[in-house]
């Protein structure tokens, strides 16, 4: 082995014998709900503007997945479904009409932690 990659080696050993791993400063570690919220932002966000109006949530609905019409299904057995405007309205938490992907991530959260399906 040649010597540049033996200390290689030992420079990443003793970094993680150290176990103080420290991501690069302006790099956040996204959660799954932000994951998903982002990725929805990217999906539904009709006119680019960062945030969804009722209007752009709604068109999500006409476009359901087989595993989004089986939450829904899911949710009504349960008796917690919400429509498209309840839930908007719980979403929107600062009351501006729209819903950043921050109140959207939370929203997914808050379903995921009360063991409702998202959808
Ligand atoms: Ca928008
Ligand atoms: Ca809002």
């Amino acid at each position: 082995m040649k010597s540049w990659m033996v200390l290689a080696g030992i420079v990443l050993l003793s970094g993680q014998a150290l176990g103080k791993y420290t991501f690069p400063e302006g790099m956040s570690v996204k959660t799954r709900s932000e994951e998903i919220a982002s990725y929805q932002m990217r999906e539904y966000d009709k006119n680019q503007d960062g945030q969804l109006s009722l209007e752009e949530y709604e068109s999500r609905f006409d476009n359901l997945t087989r595993e989004d019409r089986r939450n829904i299904r899911r949710n009504k057995k349960k008796g917690t479904y919400k429509t498209p405007e309840e839930q908007f309205k719980e979403m929107d938490k600062n009351n501006d009409g729209f819903v950043d992907e921050q109140e959207r991530a939370e929203y997914i959260r808050k379903l995921r932690d009360s063991g409702n399906y998202l959808y």
